[in-house]
């Protein structure tokens, strides 16, 4: 019951917010830069359609998934929802939303879930390929109802690293894209700790730091400049990465 009135909530929130949207990803783009000019190419707009990353076979699949980053979250936080499977971990949604949402791992598991096997590209050298399944964001975007002028979603993380918070951010154009999901599983089991459990980004046509990992949330909001560095993200902030890491 409770998921059927999630579900119905949702469409609800899809119809209403669906013009809006649809200007938003497709209309709005204003090509100001190499950057942006980047984007408007890799984003296929000059052929009306949504390019898709490569997905491959379960053969494919690399027999091991090995970490990168903070590989473990050292907070008294972590280790209690490590201890206890991350049964009570919550997936915050706040900011310009017209809901803000606290959704369980039972509500996300209750979502449609989309499973997809592809390759993560490391910019420090190295790939591998993986079976990731999750719910779309695009669906907790409807459920939670994104408000007119939100322009980016901020990705929260549980893992502190040299002294930072990690985080991310991307368009609506990334996050309502089919391929963009909020991964529990790996190779059909739960994540784990080493690749973001319990719950972690993959936005399958970027680069590998985008995959934010140790997912608390998400943020609506119309900037990121004034958010922690300004750059948009972890290695945006402190190395000067590419904010638009498309391969
Ligand atoms: N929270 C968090 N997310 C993160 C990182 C991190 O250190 N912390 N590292 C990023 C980098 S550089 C990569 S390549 C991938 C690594 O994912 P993996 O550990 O599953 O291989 O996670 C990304 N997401
Ligand atoms: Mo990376």
């Amino acid at each position: 019951m409770q998921r059927r009135n999630f579900l119905v909530a949702a469409g609800a929130a899809f119809l209403a917010g669906c013009n809006e949207i649809g200007n938003s990803r497709w209309f709005g783009k204003i090509v100001d830069g190499a950057q942006s000019w980047h984007r408007g190419l890799h984003r296929g707009l000059a052929f009306g359609r949504i390019p898709m990353a490569p997905e491959y076979n379960r053969a494919d699949i690399s027999p091991f998934f090995r970490g990168n980053g903070s590989q473990d979250v050292d907070t008294d936080a972590y280790r209690s929802a490590e201890a206890e499977g991350f049964a009570n971990w919550q997936f915050t949604v706040t900011g310009m939303v017209d809901n803000e949402l606290s959704l369980s791992m039972d509500q996300l598991r209750a979502l449609p879930q989309r499973t997809q096997i592809t390759r993560h590209d490391c910019v420090e050298g190295w790939s591998a390929i993986g079976e990731w399944t999750g719910p779309q964001l695009s669906d907790i975007l409807d459920a939670a109802g994104v408000r007119k002028g939100a322009n980016y979603v901020i990705f929260r993380c549980a893992d502190n690293l040299n002294g930072q918070d990690y985080y991310e951010s991307c368009d609506m154009d990334d996050a309502y894209h089919p391929q963009t999901i909020i991964a529990h599983e790996l190779n059909g089991e739960p994540l784990p700790v080493r690749n973001g459990a319990p719950l972690r980004l993959r936005i399958e046509r970027q680069l590998g730091y985008k995959h934010a990992k140790y997912l608390t949330g998400i943020e609506l909001v119309a900037d990121y400049r004034d958010i922690a560095g300004g750059e948009g993200g972890y290695w945006e902030d402190r190395s000067g990465y590419q904010w638009y890491a498309g391969i």
